[in-house]
């Protein structure tokens, strides 16, 4: 496994997941927002739609409306549980996290080919003593970072189908989004488009 260090506490794995197991997650998703369909996230306060789409599996689930981010255990829209995590997305966890605890939260987010993130931190959780990992899959992205302050310079590096990225210790709560996705440079997703799973361990191990 090839894993490069771009800072202190973030660390890169380029092509973490083959051809076949990218397909596995993928069938796996499709599976997932079966039971628990994209979303459409809006601001806090303005209720502006966010331009990517969003489910969730696990015990919780990040959601976001005119009330505010949040982690809950139901879907905002069914009500009804979140879908478990699959079984390869906790072994990722138990190989990348070097944390002692399973997740209780993995966000998927859909980008279309026009979506984006703007820089921002993750803060809803409370136990910042996990990393967060990413897993990619679809249409490679424009991934930027920065530091612990808006102000701080960033750098850009492309996010492809298969990568994994994990932010732990000093890098957990850098700011960080997505730029724009690079249309047409995966043929994983009939329909083009990106898929990213972030796990997350959100509440302090009891
Ligand atoms: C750095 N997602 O869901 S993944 C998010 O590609 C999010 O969908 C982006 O930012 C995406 O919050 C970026 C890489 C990532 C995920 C979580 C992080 C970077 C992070 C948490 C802390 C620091
Ligand atoms: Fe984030």
């Amino acid at each position: 496994m090839t894993s490069i260090t771009l800072a202190p506490g973030l660390t890169y794995y380029p092509d973490y997941l083959d051809r076949p197991a990218q397909e596995r997650l993928l069938q796996s998703l499709r599976e997932i927002t079966r039971e628990a369909p994209l979303f459409t996230p809006r601001m806090p306060r303005t209720g502006k739609p966010f331009s990517v789409r969003m489910t969730n599996c696990g015990p919780l689930g990040w959601v976001s409306d005119v009330e505010g981010y949040r982690y809950q255990p139901v879907h905002p829209e069914t009500r009804r549980p979140w879908p478990a995590m699959p079984d390869q997305v906790l072994r990722s966890w138990e190989e990348l996290s070097a944390y002692p605890h399973p997740p209780d939260a993995c966000l998927i987010n859909f980008y279309e080919p026009t979506a984006r993130m703007g820089l921002h931190q993750d803060k809803d959780e409370e136990e910042f003593a996990a990393p967060v990992v990413s897993l990619s899959l679809g249409d490679t992205a424009l991934f930027r970072y920065g530091g612990l302050e808006r102000k701080d310079p960033t750098k850009s590096i492309r996010l492809r189908s298969g990568d994994a990225i994990v932010f732990g210790g000093p890098a957990r709560l850098i700011y960080h989004g997505i730029d724009r996705l690079i249309e047409g440079s995966s043929d994983l997703l009939p329909q083009g488009g990106r898929l990213n799973l972030t796990l997350r361990k959100v509440g302090k191990p009891l």
